[in-house]
């Protein structure tokens, strides 16, 4: 029945919120140097070409991948913070799904569930094109088909989904390294903090098998932020859920 279907998305809402708590992410021992030929030279600055356009003035880059990468651009600071991968042998990640609103807790970056986002390709800097898609365990949802920065998209995402990469060379990465062929971690993840009030993560890729990877992981960069509901759907749900109510009086 429809009404309970709302309804029923609406307690998961409020079950996720309850459960969102401090957003602590323990650092990643692996550090991650660029080597090889792949155009650009490595995440950090795939990170600076993203988000230096959004602020008047790029000043300098300070920290380290192994632990919290800070850009600061002007007077704004914003503090990326490694979320770990679950292949790591110093990483805390329990495997379990990173919580989109609230992660990553114990959480590492293999598998995400639960939030309607707004998703944004950062940068690109690779030779290569790339789709990026979601896959639920049985198929698979295209969030970018051709991937160029600045291309943008709102969806629901979830739950309990790993992200994947597809590449013009034919290959395929998951965020679940058990899926690669070459048993590799293809993507890494930061929680972006200061740069919105929205809970905000980056997702970063590196497009090549391991026998020929240059591990820069800047092939392409994602910012994916939640979307908050609106008022006004608050008000629907409320409205929903006072309907159900009365039925459940009337039928009492
Ligand atoms: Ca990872
Ligand atoms: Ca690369
Ligand atoms: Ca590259």
């Amino acid at each position: 029945m429809k009404v309970w279907n709302v309804r029923s998305k609406f307690a998961m809402g409020l079950l996720v919120a309850a459960i969102a708590g401090s957003a602590s992410a323990a650092s990643l021992k692996t550090a991650i140097s660029p080597v090889g030929s792949d155009p650009g030279l490595g995440l950090k600055e795939a990170l600076v070409n993203a988000y230096s356009s959004s602020f008047a003035g790029y000043i300098g880059v300070s920290g380290d991948l192994s632990t919290t990468l800070t850009l600061t651009f002007a007077s704004n600071q914003i503090d990326f913070v490694r979320v770990v991968d679950v292949d790591d042998t110093s990483a805390v990640g329990s495997g379990g799904p990173l919580l989109l609103k609230s992660g990553p807790g114990a959480a590492d970056d293999d598998y995400w569930k639960d939030g309607t986002v707004k998703a944004r390709v950062e940068a690109k800097i690779a030779g290569l094109g790339h789709d990026l898609l979601i896959n639920d365990g049985s198929s698979d949802t295209t969030i970018f088909a051709g991937a160029t920065p600045g291309q943008s998209t709102t969806q629901l995402l979830g739950p309990n989904f790993s992200w994947a990469l597809e590449t013009t060379a034919g290959k395929r990465f998951s965020s679940d390294p058990l899926l690669n062929k070459d048993g590799i971690d293809h993507m890494v993840t930061f929680e972006v903090i200061g740069l919105s009030s929205l809970k905000t993560w980056v997702i970063a890729w590196e497009d090549l098998p391991a026998y020929s990877s240059d591990t820069d992981y800047n092939d392409l960069v994602v910012q994916v932020s939640i979307v908050p509901l609106p008022a006004a759907v608050w008000a629907g749900l409320s409205l929903l859920s006072g309907l159900g109510v009365a039925r459940r009086m009337r039928r009492a």
